[in-house]
């Protein structure tokens, strides 16, 4: 297949035709595009920032790191690229991966078919050509047969309606867009917002540098021990060459990351067993800690005792009884929102320059020229950190204006939440596909496992498009109506709807409560879309070339 292209190099405006279109150039975008590419199709993909690497492009805020092991992050589809890749640290600190990001582009030549620095405005499916109309922040019109989403789970920031909010004199930041030349708060008075995995990250290293640090919590979070360390070679060389094997087996997990879970109950478990392995589980850092029972996230009984001994570890590192008691989780079992690593967290609230706000029953009623108000008194600050995370799964997908068939909008369809088939497609827009869309593992397990699965099935999808001659495939409305059944079902199963996370959208107010991503695992979840595509596309209708319309 071939692209045709109009317009000049020199910045300007540009129309184009390709195979596909794909948004974004993070980890799910640069692989899309090396795949079609492999595959004969040409491509273009679209980034809004002047470099590749996504979320590892944007979140440069201080102490930044991946939550999964740098030896389980990464891309397992070039046996060349892990043999000559060597991570430093068993959490890699965002930089690394950046780097790594940048290694990838260079290595497989792929900045010449990415445009920077360009937004994706609007798609419309063209219902006469089958093809998608694009146009972005620059002017260009591109047309393609494919529209791929590869836009994040994490990506569209966001800072809560705070009154005032603009007439703050000081400087205000945001961890999910953090200035690329860095920030130095030496002598600062700084204010953090939030207390999740981003706040938890950088607030060990931004109090080092502020002359005080006031951290507003509205919800206290459970966060691990990462007991973070430098790699040995040794460490190193067995993993890579143990490479396609431990690939392989994480790929049929239900994370995407193996585990090593103990098959028994806490409940069964004594006293002391349980305290040695919690024990045990907290000193090996990160996950570990879940794997020493197989019920700890089953049941609210079972998580209760490793939710305990958290808040007994916190009670004993802060020592300040008050704060302590403030920081430590209660109304929501622990799993239910995603669980935090960090390095010296609690131990932060030890210095004198950090001071702890609890914000739950007395909300930020306006950000002042000075400071932050609530009812209980003001703060004054010279810069404000907003760690309020993001408009997740959905925020990205419906920044862009995508209409499909007879005009619908995508906007006004999700209105009451998300509704996909296995998270990689929409009825009503044909020859669209989300990567780690809603409905499919995502946010649940190892993004790059993951990305990779849905881009290897797309590539597959349209791969099979090309040798049967089809136009157009699109999700079948029964076929995504039980999908969402089936993902609400199993999420009702579990104990996440129990909290107030954002993956059920709770930190966005208006937002409809779904549960977004799907919790039934990697492993499993790769076997239905193989059985789906096995099937001739089951749930989904193709079109024929000529658009003669064969349900399959
Ligand atoms: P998160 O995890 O969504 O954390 C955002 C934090 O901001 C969280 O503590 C929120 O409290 C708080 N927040 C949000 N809105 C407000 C308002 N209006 N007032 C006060 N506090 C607020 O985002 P992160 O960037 O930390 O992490 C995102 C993911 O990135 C993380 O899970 C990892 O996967 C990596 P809340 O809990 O909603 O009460």
């Amino acid at each position: 297949m071939s692209a045709t292209a109009q317009g000049n190099g020199a910045g300007g405006a540009s129309s184009a035709s390709f195979d596909a279109v794909i948004v974004g150039a993070g980890f799910a975008g640069m692989y899309q595009l090396h795949r079609l590419r492999g595959a004969g199709f040409s491509a273009r993909v679209i980034e809004a920032g002047d470099g590749v690497g996504g979320t590892w492009y944007w979140n440069r805020y201080p102490g930044a790191r991946c939550d999964v092991e740098s030896l389980d992050y990464q891309y397992s589809f070039s046996d060349d690229l892990q043999r000559e890749w060597d991570w430093t640290e068993r959490y890699a600190t965002q930089p690394e991966i950046l780097k790594y990001a940048n290694h990838v582009a260079d290595r497989f030549d792929l900045r010449r078919d990415i445009q920077f620095e360009t937004r994706v405005n609007t798609a419309t499916f063209d219902e006469q050509a089958n093809r998608w109309d694009i146009t972005t922040s620059r002017g260009d019109r591109y047309s393609a047969r494919f529209f791929i989403m590869a836009t994040g789970c994490l990506s569209a920031a966001r800072v809560p309606d705070f009154k005032g909010v603009e007439t703050f004199k000081g400087d205000t930041y945001h961890t999910g867009q953090w200035p690329h030349e860095g920030v130095d708060f030496t002598g600062k008075r700084v204010g953090i917002i939030g207390t999740g995995s981003s706040a938890i990250q950088s607030i060990p290293i931004i109090a080092q540098q502020a002359a005080h640090l006031t951290v507003f919590q509205r919800t206290p979070n459970y966060s691990l021990p990462a007991n973070n360390e430098s790699l040995t070679s040794e460490k190193i060389s067995v993993y890579k060459q143990n490479f396609a094997e431990i690939k392989q087996t994480a790929r049929e997990t239900a994370s995407g990351i193996i585990t090593n879970p103990r098959d028994i109950s806490v409940l069964q478990a004594g006293p002391d067993e349980r305290r040695t392995l919690f024990e045990e589980g907290w000193h090996e850092g990160g996950f570990h800690l879940l794997e020493k029972f197989n019920d700890l996230v089953a049941t609210n009984a079972a998580n209760e005792t490793v939710a305990e001994f958290v808040r007994q570890k916190i009670r004993e590192v802060v020592k300040d009884p008050q704060t302590a008691e403030l920081l430590c989780p209660k109304d929501y079992p622990l799993g239910t929102k995603r669980i935090c690593i960090d390095t010296n967290y609690f131990e932060t609230f030890n210095r004198d320059n950090v001071t702890l706000v609890n914000i739950k029953d007395a909300p930020i009623e306006e950000i002042t020229p000075t400071g932050v108000r609530n009812k209980d008194g003001s703060w004054e600050f010279d810069a404000i950190v907003f760690a309020t995370g993001f408009d997740a799964m959905t925020g990205a997908i419906l920044g862009v204006d995508i209409k499909g068939r007879g005009g619908a909008s995508l906007r006004e369809k999700w209105a009451a939440g998300p509704r996909t088939y296995l998270g990689l497609s929409v009825a009503d827009y044909p020859n669209m596909f989300l990567i780690t869309g809603p409905g499919s593992p995502s946010v649940l397990s190892n993004m790059i496992v993951s990305i990779e699965q849905h881009v290897d099935w797309i590539t597959g999808c349209m791969d099979y498009m090309r040798t049967n001659n089809l136009a157009t495939i699109e999700a079948t409305k029964p076929a995504e109506d039980a999908w969402v059944d089936h993902v609400n079902e199993l999420a009702n199963m579990t104990l996440y709807p129990q909290a107030n996370s954002w993956y059920l959208g709770a930190n966005v107010p208006g937002k409809p409560r779904v549960f977004m991503p799907y919790v039934g695992g990697v492993g499993a979840y790769r076997i239905k879309c193989d059985e789906v595509a096995a099937k001739g596309y089951e749930g989904f209708t193709l079109g024929a070339a000529e658009r003669e319309l064969a349900t399959v």
